[in-house]
């Protein structure tokens, strides 16, 4: 290849210098000999290199360039700042994503608590429905019963006149007996009924105990008086029993006792067995053989029999205790004859106008304190509601007592046989801390005697 290139080199040289000596020959000016190599097309195997600096750039074209160049900056510049921007905003789209998410999540918490929400108020219309129905039903069946508790009272009413003047009756016949028996002396029928005897008037009763204090000595014949004014050493009447036991009657049983602050005469059980004896008796059950569910006038005037069941009466009470000062005894038995007992230190009534307010002193005794709770309560009876409690204590009680609201002790109440009783309400007769209020007592008494 070498030998090639270098042959046609010298062909190109001999060329030119022939070429430029006929032209000198022809007298033509001399003209710069030009060389133009011609080489041989090779075939390139290496890097081929151009000369750029072959020819001297134009100033125009390079202000051209400059200004394109500028201008492309200026685009470039311009690009970044979109970038930039358009990053900025790229990111605040993200946060804007993750906020919306976090808002999607947050929107649908809100709708399941909502769902949640609808649910429990629709349970809860249902139940408040519920409720309502209940509460129409409840209201119907109130009026229901207030309707019959009215017809019910409106028929006690009547029960209860009826009583009255059937009351009214017995007393009269009674006392045309009395007056039949006066005529017939050998037919006279002894009675212990307080209610007659303690409701009379002074006159009347005197007159009355001299011929039952003769009668009671005399009949029944067969056999000696059980009950009735036991033979006396001293003629009586007495202030209470203690008056009676001071006197050298030491004998349980009905005495005249004549109260002279009040000019009263009345008679009353004397206890002279238990306790150093002298104690008054003012309430007794033993057998359930009086009706102790009674109006005012009866617990104020005293009803039963004084050998049984009995109650003094609110008005000699309170007239007694006004003599001296008096303390309280309850006994109480029951039906194992287990016998227990309750006494406060000081005991008195006020007035009726006060509606015989009990006034109880200090508990002692082994029955526990069922009566302190009603301390200063006043009485309360069918008829007459002086309780703290929003009905009649009485006519659930079914007796009189200075009930509160209503009742630790309801001693004057239904006399039940065997102890536990079965009731719509608690009104046996009952001492709260022996045996509880669903346990009617077998023997209760209460006395008293001065201090
Ligand atoms: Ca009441």
């Amino acid at each position: 290849m070498d030998r090639t290139l270098t042959t046609s080199l010298t062909l190109f040289f001999i060329l030119c210098v022939t070429t430029h000596k006929a032209g000198a020959s022809s007298g033509l000016k001399a003209r710069r000999c030009s060389y133009t190599f011609i080489v041989p097309q090779q075939k390139i195997t290496g890097a081929l290199c151009l000369n750029t600096h072959s020819s001297m750039p134009n100033q125009s074209e390079v202000a051209a360039l400059q200004l394109a160049l500028r201008r492309q900056q200026k685009q470039l510049e311009k690009l970044q700042s979109q970038m930039e921007h358009e990053g900025s905003l790229a990111a605040e789209v993200r946060a804007l994503r993750k906020e919306s998410s976090g808002m999607n999540s947050r929107i649908a918490q809100l709708y399941a608590q909502l769902l949640h929400e609808v649910i429990h108020k629709k349970d809860q219309a249902l139940e408040h429905q519920r409720l309502e129905s209940l509460l129409l039903n409840a209201t119907t069946h109130a009026l229901q019963v207030s309707s019959s508790y009215r017809e019910l009272e409106k028929k006690y009413g009547a029960l209860t006149s009826m009583m009255s003047s059937q009351n009214q009756v017995i007393t009269k016949l009674e006392k045309q007996c009395q007056c039949r028996d006066s005529s017939q002396p050998s037919a006279t029928v002894l009675t212990n009924d307080v209610q007659r005897d303690q409701s009379a008037p002074l006159h009347q009763l005197q007159a009355e105990t001299v011929r039952d204090q003769s009668f009671s000595t005399i009949s029944p014949p067969t056999e000696l008086p059980l009950v009735g004014f036991p033979l006396t050493k001293s003629p009586g009447p007495w202030r209470d029993c203690q008056h009676v036991l001071d006197s050298g009657e030491t004998t349980s049983g009905i005495y005249l006792i004549h109260l002279q602050s009040a000019n009263r005469l009345f008679q009353a059980w004397c206890e002279q067995s238990q306790a150093q004896g002298g104690w008054t008796v003012i309430q007794r059950r033993q057998d359930g053989s009086v009706n102790f569910f009674r109006t005012w006038e009866q617990y104020k005037q005293g009803f039963g029999n004084l050998n049984g069941e009995y109650w003094l009466g609110l008005e000699h009470l309170y007239w007694l205790t006004q003599q001296a000062k008096y303390k309280l005894r309850v006994v109480l038995e029951d039906w194992q004859a287990r016998q227990v007992s309750a006494e406060y230190d000081s005991f008195h009534l006020e007035p009726e106008n006060d509606w015989y307010r009990l006034r109880l002193g200090q508990y002692h005794g082994n029955a526990g304190d069922s009566l302190s709770w009603h301390n200063n309560k006043a009485f309360t009876t069918l008829d007459r509601d002086k309780d703290s409690y929003p009905g009649n204590c009485a006519h659930y009680q079914k007796g009189g007592w200075w009930y509160h609201m209503c009742a630790h002790s309801n001693l004057n109440g239904m006399w039940y046989r065997g102890g536990h009783y079965r009731s719509r309400y608690q009104d046996g007769v009952y001492w709260a801390e022996f045996h509880g209020g669903s346990y009617s007592l077998k023997k209760v008494s209460m006395m008293i005697k001065p201090t």
